[in-house]
């Protein structure tokens, strides 16, 4: 059974290809332009109710959100996702706190940043914004820093949770005030930016942008 990625090159799909590169699946891309709407179409919407990407599918089985994404591609294959308790409660931790903390702290700022310059409107009317989301997110990037203080990777091994909260920190360190002044964050970033198959998967779908 073929699985087929419903992505757009943004840090929400790379995780997956990550996942599906070091993992050695193969797998069919299919490209969802979510710069000119595609992932409000309704056969797209067949595919992910929510309409946004990465979506997954494998045969009958159905995906949406990354962690759901890269949770069953770890169980599929039992790579980068142990089957003991006791690392998978570690794991599935780290995981759900990049979707419920990291990423939409860091995406909120973005998104007011962008919202100032974008749509033409007043900076100061986002500056509260700003202000709460850059102070969330650097919290965020020292709490990873302290998870990493003695570990190369934060549950231990590489693991699935790397790869979720790998593309937010490689895509916006400026979000959380940068690497520069948390040592172990800067290393375990390089670290696994370093892997081939990360380098792989992180050109997965760049054909789509046209800038
Ligand atoms: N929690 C979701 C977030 C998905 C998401 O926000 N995807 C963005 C791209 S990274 C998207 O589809 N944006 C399209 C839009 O905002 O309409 C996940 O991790 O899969």
């Amino acid at each position: 059974m073929t699985l087929r990625l419903f992505m757009f090159p943004t840090l929400n799909a790379h995780k997956v290809t990550i996942a599906l590169e070091e993992m050695a699946l193969p797998y069919e891309v299919v490209p969802v332009d979510i710069l000119n709407g595609e992932q409000d179409d309704e056969a797209f919407r067949a595919i992910n109710p929510n309409g946004r990407i990465p979506a997954l599918t494998d045969g009958p089985v159905r995906l949406f959100e990354s962690a759901a994404i890269l949770q069953y591609l770890g169980r599929k294959t039992g790579q980068f996702y142990p089957q003991d308790e006791v690392a998978r409660a570690e794991i599935d931790s780290w995981l759900f706190w990049q979707m419920s903390a990291l990423g939409p702290s860091s995406g909120n700022v973005n998104w007011f940043a962008r919202a100032a310059a974008k749509e033409g409107r007043d900076p100061a009317e986002n500056s509260l914004a700003l202000h709460r989301f850059r102070k969330e997110t650097a919290r965020l990037f020292d709490i990873l820093e302290r998870q990493l203080a003695g570990r190369d990777y934060l549950c231990g091994d590489y693991s699935i949770a790397d790869m979720a909260c790998w593309t937010w920190i490689d895509k916006y360190p400026g979000n959380g005030g940068g690497l520069a002044s948390r040592p172990g964050l800067a290393a375990w970033h390089g670290r696994i930016a370093a892997r081939p198959a990360v380098l792989r998967a992180l050109q997965v779908g760049l054909d789509r942008i046209k800038t």
